[in-house]
């Protein structure tokens, strides 16, 4: 007998729709058929998708970001938010402080996480100090641990690395197996026009857009892609906003270079424009690299449809907006430079990319599938274990009910921003029951589980750095 018998759902994966029962057994799939034997538990799924639960693989949770200045999402909130969006795992980013080992982040970070997880997670390290012992002794040992994902940054004082740097960490990757993400803003062409806009006193948040150009992003972009060519080494591209970028990308791909591409909600739902709204407003939307244009959010469409994107994340990075802690500290109330860069998204990018995708034609099933989990597992090393309907996989799952119409407001969103900037927008198609690890954790939208059910997962090489064709290592 199985613990859950789910049936006369359509289930959707990442290469098909298909029509069959599921027989969930010690929180794996045990069973697709038909007519399989009774669960323990049955779920009737007529007129609702079953997909694989949503993993989301750009999450920024109580991660430190500077004085005074606290992310409104911890462990607790941030997974729980995830979980109720859709998602059965995150990948959050655990940050090195300069002066510190790798390992003394990872100790922190893990001391937040355990215990405290709504959905299973698994760390990114971003290295802000690759010192020859990050990178020769380090790097290669955490890879081994199962951390097998690296950031860096282009931009932001303090966490940038100069182009020596990134090649020697794109070099570590490359010895050691691991992959590496790319945040590609120039930064000292940033820190000149936020000069430019500092003579000229303009400090309000639309200044956040116009010193952070496309071709800022561009360049960076073009830069990353050279620097990983130059090393031979595969790299991500992550939270692609505009034609530009993605341009460099498919450039690259044609000389044979392995890179994806990631792009977020922000960039197919907002512009530059909301950075304009009345009073402060506008702070609700600073992230970067900004939001753009009506063309730039055409074209990342194009990238989701057409597969330069091969990820579709949140970058879920959030502050409050009223808040000294947030959006509004002292001096973020004065100059754009201040206001903490990031927004709130975890639970809203599952919707948003049903309904303004799937629900409108841009993309099928599958390719939602892919985009929003199997994608990330396969390369993040947890293929197959996670993001895929397939006998012994785990039981992560999520049924959508494709009629159901909700207008996004944050009252009834879980994290611990007081915005989202998607408020107001209607969205067709709501996760409705959530499964994770073959136990319904949400439940027409009732928390049926308890806080520490989501486990750390450490993960394999990733599929783009040479894994074997088997998935194994
Ligand atoms: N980069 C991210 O990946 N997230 C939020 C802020 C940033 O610059
Ligand atoms: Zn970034
Ligand atoms: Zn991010």
């Amino acid at each position: 007998m199985f613990d859950i018998g789910i049936r006369n759902g359509r289930i959707g994966t990442a290469s098909d729709v298909t029509m069959c029962d599921i027989g969930i057994a010690d929180g794996r799939i045990a069973m697709l058929g038909e007519a399989l034997p009774p669960g323990r538990e049955e779920i009737d799924a007529t007129g609702l998708y079953v997909l694989p639960g949503g993993i989301d693989s750009h999450v920024h949770l109580s991660q430190p970001s500077g004085d005074g200045i606290v992310m409104a999402d911890d462990f607790e909130s941030g997974t729980l938010s995830a979980l109720h969006g859709g998602n059965t795992t995150i990948l959050p980013f655990c940050l090195q402080q300069k002066g510190s080992t790798l390992r003394e982040a990872l100790t922190g970070y893990h001391a937040l996480a355990e215990g405290n997880c709504y959905t299973d997670v698994s760390f990114h390290l971003i290295v802000t100090d690759p010192t020859p012992s990050v990178l020769g002794q380090e790097i290669p040992a955490l890879v081994e641990d199962g951390y097998t994902s690296l950031k860096v940054f282009m931009t932001y004082e303090g966490l940038r690395l100069r182009d020596d740097e990134i090649l020697s960490t794109l070099d570590a990757a490359k010895t050691s197996g691991a992959l590496v993400m790319v945040h590609c803003e120039n930064e000292d062409a940033i820190r000149f026009l936020i000069g430019k806009h500092e003579e000229a006193g303009r400090v309000a948040p639309p200044a956040h857009a116009t010193t952070r150009p496309i071709a800022a992003e561009r360049e960076a972009t073009h830069r990353a892609l050279s620097l990983a060519e130059i090393v031979d080494v595969p790299i991500v591209i992550v939270h692609v906003s505009n034609r530009e970028a993605m341009e460099e990308i498919a450039r690259a791909r044609q000389r044979g270079a392995k890179v994806v591409g990631e792009t977020c909600p922000q960039y197919l739902m907002l512009t530059a424009d909301d950075l304009d709204r009345e009073g402060w407003e506008g702070a609700k939307f600073v992230c970067s690299p900004p939001p753009r244009d009506k063309a730039s959010q055409i074209a990342c469409w194009e990238g989701l449809e057409q597969g330069i994107f091969d990820l579709y994340s949140s970058d879920h990075c959030p502050f409050r907006f009223d808040d000294p802690e947030g959006k509004l500290n002292s001096r973020g109330k004065t100059s754009f430079r201040w206001i903490p860069n990031g927004i709130p998204g975890v639970e809203t990018r599952l919707p948003i990319l049903f309904s303004e995708g799937v629900m409108k034609g841009r993309i099928d099933l599958p390719r939602f599938a892919a985009l929003t989990a199997t994608n990330h597992a396969k390369l993040y090393g947890l293929y197959p274990q996670k993001g895929v309907i397939a006998v012994g996989s785990d039981a992560d799952l999520v049924l959508w009910d494709p009629t159901e119409t909700r207008r996004l407001t944050n009252e009834y969103l879980h994290h611990g921003a007081d915005y989202t900037p998607y408020e107001g927008l209607e969205v067709t198609g709501w996760p409705v029951t959530v499964i994770l690890n073959g136990v319904v954790a949400v439940d027409q939208g009732a928390l049926k589980l308890k806080r520490g059910a989501g486990r750390y997962l450490p993960r394999r090489r990733s599929a783009l750095v040479g894994a074997r064709p088997d998935g194994g290592l």
